[in-house]
């Protein structure tokens, strides 16, 4: 991107120096070229930068509008706007060494008085897209579309009691999976932002969500029409914007999926910031999804403790995202699927080089844990304690249950003329706590 005009004039691409470097805008333990198993760090991490918050997002809050300002906003209508915006955040991609990006829809292109028009817009983006993706190499990881911000979605989008909104959604949908094909997009997203429901007095929860399964197939049906390769992902969120949103968790999103035939065609996208919301750990989401095969791709952020709100901070916390990258790594990994920075500044957070700052935490941190993973895997020690937790089921009476072969019957038999009284066996949480610390601080 030699020929245009720079947007961040004053920092270099980020070097990876090693944790001896006192550089801020360094990477410590991010090298994308290092080589593990014969594959760069880079094809290892599929790091993704999302569009909406380090490009649309300028801190604003409920509260007050946004406070950081770039100089690239300027042009002599949306459209040069969008265009020059796109420029800059490529250039943001190369210098922070992600090889992937993912979009909404309105993100990239602004939406106009019709349609048709906001298609026509759409399309002009996704060429000018396509142009720098094959100058700087950058691919997509995934598109969606934004069917929660306009006020037309305001009751949801696939889960509309008002058809007509349905099938402007439909639309909207069609060419947000044109451009995501056009784009080379490995995954297309669903995030239901309102679809669900505030109140029962209004709602008919089964035709809703009944819908919402029409909708998911039509995209099946669609993708098949234009031979769209990309793999569908449901991205659970609890609540917020809706009270009730029908993608809670990844095990509701199984159930909705095998309840409408559409497990074959999905996988998850999980947020770490979602999965707390509802209630779990970013790990636990990650393993129900992988206990069914389904684990499509991570968006990378994190909560705040103190705050029940999806406040999509750049996750710098190595203890939590070691033990992820334990369960991504033991379930062979994401495949398509990459770690998406679906995270933001915050609204104080108003220079340039914030954006690095956030982005190299985040970088670093998972990196540092995709190598402690890998190690604690290699050695093998939380995976012979669990392998013997249940070995009682590899063999005799326990494996007769497993396979099906004992009943209540049997079972109650052996005990009264055999087994008796269970001995204690300790779970050992403690034990286990600790040796997690060994491998985090030695
Ligand atoms: C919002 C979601 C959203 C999706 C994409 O909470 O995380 O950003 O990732 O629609
Ligand atoms: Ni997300
Ligand atoms: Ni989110």
């Amino acid at each position: 991107m030699k020929s245009r005009k720079s947007h961040f004039p004053r920092i270099k691409t980020i070097a990876y120096e090693g944790t001896s470097t006192e550089k801020s805008l360094a990477f410590r333990h991010y090298n994308p070229d290092e080589i593990i198993d014969g594959k760069t760090m880079s094809e290892h991490m599929r790091f993704s930068i999302a569009y909406w918050h380090s490009f649309r997002g300028a801190g604003s809050d409920p509260f007050g509008p946004g406070t950081i300002v770039r100089p690239w906003e300027k042009g002599k209508d949306e459209l040069s706007i969008a265009k020059n915006r796109i420029d800059a955040a490529f250039e943001f991609f190369q210098k922070i060494r992600a090889p992937f990006w993912c979009f909404h829809d309105r993100d990239i292109a602004p939406e106009g008085r019709s349609l048709a028009q906001s298609n026509r817009n759409l399309e002009k983006i996704v060429a000018h897209a396509k142009a720098l993706q094959k100058e700087t190499g950058v691919e997509l990881l995934w598109g969606t579309a934004n069917l929660f911000s306009n006020p037309r979605f305001m009751c949801g989008a696939a889960t509309n009691p008002d058809a007509h909104v349905f099938a402007y959604a439909a639309a909207q949908v069609k060419s947000a999976m044109d451009a995501t094909k056009e784009l080379g997009g490995e995954n297309y997203v669903f995030w239901g932002g309102r679809e669900g429901y505030e109140t029962l007095l209004n709602t008919n929860l089964k035709r809703e969500q009944e819908h919402l399964a029409r909708f998911m197939h039509m995209a099946v049906d669609y993708a098949k029409q234009i031979g769209f390769k990309g793999q569908f992902l449901i991205e659970p969120k609890p609540k917020e914007p809706t009270k009730h949103q029908y993608d809670f968790d990844v095990a509701s999103g199984i159930a909705f999926l095998r309840t409408h035939g559409l497990e074959k065609h999905f996988k998850f996208n999980i947020e770490t910031n979602h999965a707390t919301l509802a209630g779990h750990t970013f790990s636990h989401e990650i393993d129900i999804a992988a206990a069914q095969g389904m684990l499509g791709s991570i968006d990378a952020n994190s909560g705040d403790p103190l705050l029940g709100w999806d406040t999509d901070q750049f996750n710098t916390d190595v203890k939590e995202l070691s033990l992820a990258m334990v369960s991504i790594l033991r379930a062979g990994g994401l495949g398509k699927g990459g770690f998406n920075f679906d995270a933001k500044l915050r609204r104080p957070s108003t220079d340039l080089e914030d954006l690095f700052h956030g982005h190299i935490g985040g970088m670093d941190a998972y990196a540092l844990a995709f190598k402690i993973a890998r190690q604690i895997l290699a050695d093998g020690k939380f995976e012979d304690f669990v392998a013997d937790r249940y070995s009682s089921f590899d063999s005799g009476f326990g494996q007769d249950i497993e396979i099906g072969k004992a009943n209540f019957k049997s079972l109650e038999k052996l005990v009264l003329t055999k087994l008796g009284e269970p001995k204690q066996l300790s779970g050992k949480q403690e034990y286990l706590e600790n040796l997690l610390n060994t491998y985090l601080h030695g």
